[in-house]
């Protein structure tokens, strides 16, 4: 891949554990090759983590990941093509992400879940527009002028407040073949911090509801969440059952998945 795409871009990470950083993105091969990581730490939420990582860099292309994703072999070459493709199809395209959600619910992208123990879904042939991201990792254009709401509290939905401003603004989101590893440990039920981010969304999208998050629909009433809460407590035992070691090394994962090849 060309060293021009690699001069455009920049990570954002906001880490609480250089052990989980190091062992996942940091060990990334586009780490290797030199692009530039911006560690936040101790920010007091996602969106004043990403926004400290947006003001620290200067990067055309921000890529917000997650320290508990790896980027495999070959990233930078699907990150060439998801752009062409946007760009092609959307030239005042925001952001890009490896898995989202489209209106009315559906999930797009692939990635691999060490929570759920599989790859999800499959590459998408064309970049498919989306309502929101799940949040191990958005590509954010610059010139698009977005900023993260510092009003959305700690650790949650920001991969969905952020397609929706977006959109308000007039411009796109798109999920892309940007496949990668989300070697993220077993998630047990939403604590009450999941309950002030959706409560804050559905409150500031009032006028654009439904708003489709990755896991619960945002709705005038509230009630995508209780019936979320019901659907996870019913599955909680299959999915500890199904959940992997996010301590183990995440090149298992690519090369299982065919990203890299065995060595
Ligand atoms: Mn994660």
């Amino acid at each position: 891949m060309t060293q021009d795409l690699r001069d455009r871009i920049c990570i954002v990470v906001a880490s609480n554990s250089d052990e989980v950083l190091n062992r996942n993105l940091l060990a990334s091969p586009l780490v290797a090759a030199g692009v530039p990581v911006e560690v936040v730490r101790g920010a007091p939420s996602a969106a004043v983590a990403y926004n400290r990582g947006l003001d620290a860099t200067a990067a055309p292309l921000v890529i917000f990941a997650h320290h508990d994703v790896y980027l495999p072999a070959g990233w930078e070459a699907r990150l060439a093509r998801a752009l062409a493709a946007v760009e092609a199809r959307d030239p005042d395209w925001a952001l890009i992400g490896p898995y989202g959600v489209r209106d009315g619910g559906g999930h797009v992208g692939h990635v691999w879940s060490t929570s759920l123990g599989r790859a999800l879904g499959e590459p998408p042939a064309e970049p498919q527009p989306v309502a929101s991201f799940d949040e191990l990792l958005l590509v954010m254009r610059r010139d698009a002028g977005l900023r993260f709401d510092e009003a959305l509290p700690l650790w949650h939905l920001y991969g969905t407040d952020i397609v929706q401003a977006a959109r308000a603004a007039g411009r796109g989101a798109y999920v892309a073949d940007l496949a990668c590893v989300h070697n993220d440990g077993f998630h047990g039920r939403l604590g009450a911090d999941f309950g002030a981010a959706y409560d804050f969304l559905r409150r500031k999208w009032a006028a654009r509801l439904p708003v489709w998050s990755p896991i619960v629909r945002v709705d005038r009433f509230g009630l995508g969440l209780p019936a979320y809460r019901l659907r996870a407590w019913r599955s909680l035992e299959r999915r500890r059952a199904m959940a992997l070691d996010p301590g183990s090394d995440p090149r298992l994962f690519a090369r299982r998945c065919g990203w890299e090849p065995a060595v």
